[in-house]
């Protein structure tokens, strides 16, 4: 049942790494059909859990512990086939599982997974974390929640490095808050391209919010079942045998296990908090499943806070644009009005530079080189009415990519086209905005698949990805642009109606 395809840095997109055939050995995985027959299981299952595995048996002749039968009886014979997974602990053979069924895509399987402390000590990390989300909800900034959830979720899992990683509109992500063992390189402010985690581990982290790798020097336990039947849908299993390829990014680093939880937001991948630990590190189901918990709360405070701080971005907007055209109004100069505005019309639109022109005078912010302001000027159409747009050296004319140097964003307001004037925001390339801190390589190895797949790796990857490229202008600036166009225009048109009248 394994996928068997090879897997290699050009064909990541395309691996199945619900399918993968395989899982950790931290435990035993059966599965059956909704009636309740075996349909497979792990090679491990009949050592691990001291059973005799046929095809065809109904659970119930099974020798497990009561617990698990009944739990398995829940399942049996159910319509849905979209369960919550059930959990209850078990003993076998002298050693402690959790074990956790749920049923997904017409089977229900059941995994039997190790755990190493005692239940009692588990419900004590639970009341924990209780605590810590509790302190969460009280943050009022996300750089405050960030911090503080990666240090709570250090302090009740016992992970050597916590990180909260955000993703960008372009799906690369950054590294936004940490917490860490002293001794660790630290990885905060790294950033990533979205290949790191391609497109379908993004899917399937928001339809299952937590994955655990508990030794990334694992040796894979293979499924067994009948040959040629469908192989078994691992989207929501807690033992699914992970990317090869992101095994040995993980080793390269020096991780011996791994963590992630899902941040979602409106069906969005917002962010993962990532874990890691030096060595192999079991986490029990109770607490990752705290761990989750928190995460949804971490979402749903980020999301009012994003709301806030959205509505806050466009009141200011607006109160900008409201001074500016008063002031234009009363007749002044209008190069000497956008002189007194620009820092906040900057601010507003997150921008680094402004030039602005009337009749062939220039008012220019920010470090541009000289005769840059010019150029920009002569490369922008003549006599349109539209707001010109460029994101990246593309959006440009060729002849000036030597001369723009860093600042290849643009966002142009043509406020008086007859007269030459313009108002127009200038952002710098992504990469002018980064604080690459440390060299990450010095505390990597290289495994079979290159130098790729290294922190390091990863940075030249994403700086591949932007270089040339400026941050996109947001729906809300551009909102605010084309109001304060419109706006200008008007102003411009009725001080034009009254000169002549
Ligand atoms: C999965 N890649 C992941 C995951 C993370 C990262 C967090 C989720 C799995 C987990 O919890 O461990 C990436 N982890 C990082 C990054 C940091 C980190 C960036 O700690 C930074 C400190 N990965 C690559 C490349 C490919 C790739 C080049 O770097 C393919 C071309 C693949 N990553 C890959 C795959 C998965 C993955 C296939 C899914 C693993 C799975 O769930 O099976």
């Amino acid at each position: 049942m394994e996928h068997g395809r090879p897997v290699d840095l050009l064909s990541c997109a395309d691996e199945p790494i619900h399918l993968p055939g395989s899982i950790q050995p931290h435990g035993a995985v059966l599965f059956f059909t909704p009636g309740g027959t075996l349909e497979g299981w792990s090679a491990n299952a009949p050592a691990l859990l001291f059973i005799e595995a046929q095809l065809g048996t109904p659970y119930a002749a099974l020798a497990l512990p009561s617990a698990a039968l009944e739990l398995l009886g829940e399942f049996t014979g159910q319509q849905d086939d979209d369960i919550a997974p059930s959990v209850v602990p078990v003993s076998i053979g002298g050693a402690d599982y959790d074990c956790i069924v749920h049923a997904a895509y017409g089977r229900i399987i059941a995994e039997f997974e190790r755990r190493d402390v005692a239940s009692s000590e588990v419900a004590l990390f639970a009341v924990k974390a209780h605590g810590s989300i509790d302190r969460l909800r009280r943050q009022k900034t996300i750089d405050g929640l960030l911090a503080s959830a990666v240090q709570q979720v250090r302090e009740f899992t016992g992970f050597d490095r916590v990180m909260a990683y955000r993703f960008r509109a372009d799906d690369s992500g950054d590294v936004v808050a940490e917490s860490r063992r002293d001794d660790l390189t630290p990885y905060l402010g790294q950033r990533y391209p979205a290949s790191d985690i391609p497109v379908q581990a993004r899917r399937l982290y928001l339809l299952n919010t937590l994955r655990i790798i508990v030794d990334t020097g694992y040796g894979a336990v293979p499924m067994l079942g009948e040959p040629g039947a469908t192989p078994l849908d691992m989207s929501h299993a807690v033992l699914r045998s992970v990317s090869p390829v992101h095994i040995e990014y993980l080793k390269n680093m020096g991780v011996g296990a791994s963590m992630s939880v899902s941040i979602v937001i409106n069906g969005r991948l917002w962010g993962l908090i990532a874990c890691h630990h030096m060595s192999p590190k079991l986490v029990p189901y109770a607490i990752r499943m705290s761990a989750d918990v928190l995460a949804q709360v971490m979402a749903s405070t980020i999301h009012s806070i994003e709301a806030r701080q959205q509505s806050e971005l466009v009141e200011r907007s607006s109160s900008t644009r409201t001074a500016l055209i008063e002031d234009l109004l009363l007749d002044e100069e209008p190069l000497d009005v956008l002189k007194r505005h620009a820092q906040a019309l900057m601010d507003s639109s997150a921008a680094q530079g402004l030039v602005a022109s009337q009749y062939g005078k220039l008012l220019v912010r920010g470090d541009l080189p000289p005769g840059l302001a010019e150029a920009v000027i002569a490369s922008l159409p003549e006599g349109g009415h539209d707001l010109v747009l460029r994101e990246s050296l593309d959006g440009w004319p060729s002849h000036l990519h030597a001369q723009l140097g860093k600042w290849v964003g643009l966002l142009a307001l043509p406020f008086e086209p007859a007269a030459g004037g313009w108002v127009i925001l200038l952002r710098v390339e992504q990469i002018e905005q980064v604080a690459w801190a440390g060299r990450p390589e010095k505390t990597t190895a290289t495994g079979p698949l290159g130098p790729r797949l290294t922190p390091r790796g990863s940075f030249d990857a994403w700086y591949e990805t932007v270089r040339g490229r400026a941050i996109g202008w947001e729906q809300t600036v551009l909102a605010n642009a084309r109001l304060t166009l419109a706006e200008l225009v008007r102003v411009m048109n009725s001080r034009r109606a009254q000169t002549e009248a």
